[in-house]
């Protein structure tokens, strides 16, 4: 008699704690969209041709508008832009073509009456070699010598002095500079300016800790670490004291200066650098624990899918929220076809572990445009699934309008990947200028970027049609599909619900969003083929659906309503829909 009265009472409270724990409260970057801002090209407020933090600060209503909750801006440290502030001379400054502390300062205060975050570019790997621990270095002070990596060199046959050994640089050549004044080499993993700080040394260690708590304590809401698989290189007692040579990577289609021709063992994904990651959380979490803002750390770092969900911890050890995903960007592309994106897709979902988010990035001041590697026919498409899959949306800026790559003549190149080729033909293929042309907000001069006469890139072509204003007065725009897909990422089933996916046929790639008694279907079709559509093969999926975002090319409004069983689709159309019930 007793159990069958407190029966219903148990099932009542289970359901209770599920419900609950599934609604969990979500941090605000796990419900964000990351934006991505590369300072030099988003806003200029002062017309040299360079964009800067007044610049951003004026724009902030942009961000605001197109729904994202955080930007992420490309360093704006005091650097000698050998390689546009990737190489920091002072990690404690801003940029003087950028601005000032009290720039800075105003726009965190602008940020956070907007409520949007505001996560830094922690550059950890190296410095500047104009920092003051280079030039003391230089100077012979032993302290500061062992802040970098130095090794003596290898005098051949001919009695010339070589670097220690085959390590190559990201942009090409090898990755050691000889320093008269030290009478070593240096390592430098990037460019010549980019001197590698040495991990192995405790002071080091310290130097960037505190550098991460100056800017938490200020208020940013995290950093996304740059090259981090590069911080440690192996250790060198192991080899007797001497680097030893990276083997060869065996591709024929690189020449030997190019970094892809060696297989960098010895100089990426080392131990040690998951274990540097794990302590700077405990940094992230003492501020979070402080002031209650959640802090996140984004980790960069090209590697194999195993070595990139280490950044998210292990065991009890905690480390990035979001190491980078980059399938969507090194897996697939505008030849891929349905079957290739679910797979690009899946990849990432099956190997983070279950109780962590999964991120979506399909471009970067590093990448060719998402509208110019997809093709501009896919833009809303792609857009729809960074924005609705599960987990966090990243986007670069432009990719919201659907901006491509801009043209830049061999002249007007000034990023080292490219400028280091010193071929006026193949330059293209290395230059990462293309995808950082200025920022496309109108049709008048330099896009509404800058006053300036000339802009420290040229602006792409096809802005007059192709920018903010124009998008936001046309009746259907990517602008307009960017901030229903925003939107409509609030809604639960985005949120909270589960995943699945299917490959239709050869090009229509399809995933379902439920939670709660809600579906919702999203297809994208890969190419300029029509199709009929059966969505059945989806499980519980019957009945009717309504459109809810339509891509521009597609002939569907908002509320139509179709049979799920044979849905109309043109090429190329980008669709979400909700199932009836
Ligand atoms: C830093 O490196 C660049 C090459 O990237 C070189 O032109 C410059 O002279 C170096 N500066 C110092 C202070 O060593
Ligand atoms: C995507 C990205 O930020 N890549 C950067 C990696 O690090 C090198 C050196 O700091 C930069 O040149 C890249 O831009
Ligand atoms: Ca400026
Ligand atoms: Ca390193």
């Amino acid at each position: 008699m007793r159990a069958v009265y407190v029966l219903p009472f148990l099932v009542a409270v289970c359901l209770g704690n599920v419900v609950k724990q599934q609604e969990r409260e979500l941090e605000w970057w796990e419900k964000s969209i990351i934006y991505q801002i590369y300072p030099r090209s988003f806003a200029d407020s002062d017309g040299d041709g360079i964009g800067d933090l007044k610049g951003i600060t004026s724009k902030l209503e942009h961000i605001k508008e197109i729904g994202a909750g955080a930007i992420w801006l490309s360093p704006i440290f005091q650097s000698p832009m050998y390689d546009f502030g990737y190489d920091i001379a002072d990690f404690y400054a801003i940029h003087d073509e950028f601005g000032t502390m009290e720039d800075f300062d105003e726009l965190l205060n602008k940020a956070n009456e907007l409520d949007i975050k505001i996560v830094l570019d922690l550059v950890p790997n190296h410095t500047s070699n104009e920092s003051v621990w280079f030039q003391e270095a230089l100077n012979g002070n032993e302290k500061y010598i062992d802040y970098f990596i130095w090794e003596d060199g290898i005098i051949d046959e001919d009695g010339n002095r070589q670097p220690p050994n085959n390590w190559l640089s990201n942009f090409r050549g090898s990755a050691w500079e000889f320093r008269e004044e030290v009478g070593k080499y240096y390592l430098h993993q990037f460019v010549v300016g980019q001197p590698d700080l040495n991990y192995r040394n405790p002071d080091v260690i310290e130097e960037m800790n505190n550098i991460i708590r100056f800017w938490l304590e200020k208020g940013v809401a995290g950093f996304r670490v740059d090259a981090v698989n590069s911080l440690f290189e192996v250790d060198k007692s192991l080899f007797g004291g001497k680097y030893p040579d990276e083997p060869l990577s065996g591709r024929t289609d690189v020449d030997p200066e190019s970094y892809e021709y060696l297989d960098h063992i010895y100089t990426k994904d080392q131990d040690e650098t998951y274990y540097m990651v794990y302590k700077w959380r405990d940094i992230f979490d003492e501020y979070t624990e402080k002031d209650g803002l959640s802090r996140v750390m984004m980790t960069e770092g090209y590697a194999t899918i195993q070595n990139v969900v280490r950044y998210f911890g292990e065991g009890d050890l905690k480390g990035a929220q979001m190491p980078f995903n980059f399938d969507l960007i090194t897996d697939v592309g505008a030849s891929s076809g349905a079957a290739d994106i679910k797979r690009a897709v899946d990849k990432f979902l099956t190997y983070k572990p279950v109780n962590e988010n999964a991120n979506w990035v399909v471009g970067n001041h590093d990448q060719s445009r998402m509208a110019t590697r997809y093709g501009s026919s896919l833009v809303d498409g792609i857009n729809m699934i960074v924005l609705l899959l599960p987990g966090v949306g990243v986007t670069y800026m432009g990719e919201e309008i659907g901006m491509v790559d801009g043209y830049v003549s061999w002249e007007d190149t000034v990023d080292p990947a490219g400028c280091n080729t010193n071929d006026p033909i193949n330059y293209v293929k290395s230059s990462r200028d293309p995808e950082r042309t200025p920022f496309q907000w109108n049709s008048e001069k330099n896009a509404g970027f800058s006053s300036a006469d000339k802009t420290w890139l040229p602006v792409a072509e096809g802005y007059e049609t192709l920018n903010v204003e124009v998008q936001k007065a046309a009746e259907k725009s990517h602008l307009k599909v960017y901030q229903n897909l925003a939107n409509l990422r609030m809604e639960r089933p985005f949120r909270y619900g589960r995943y699945d996916s299917l490959a239709l046929n050869n090009d229509v790639f399809a995933f379902r969003r439920w939670y709660d008694g809600e579906t919702y279907l999203v297809l994208v079709n890969m190419r300029d083929v029509d199709y009929t559509i059966d969505l059945t093969y989806f499980e519980n999926v019957i009945g009717e659906a309504s459109v809810v975002v339509s891509s521009i090319q597609s002939p569907k409004s908002q509320g139509d309503v179709f049979d799920v069983s044979a849905l109309p689709v043109v090429g190329y159309e980008g669709l979400v829909l909700k199932l009836i019930v």
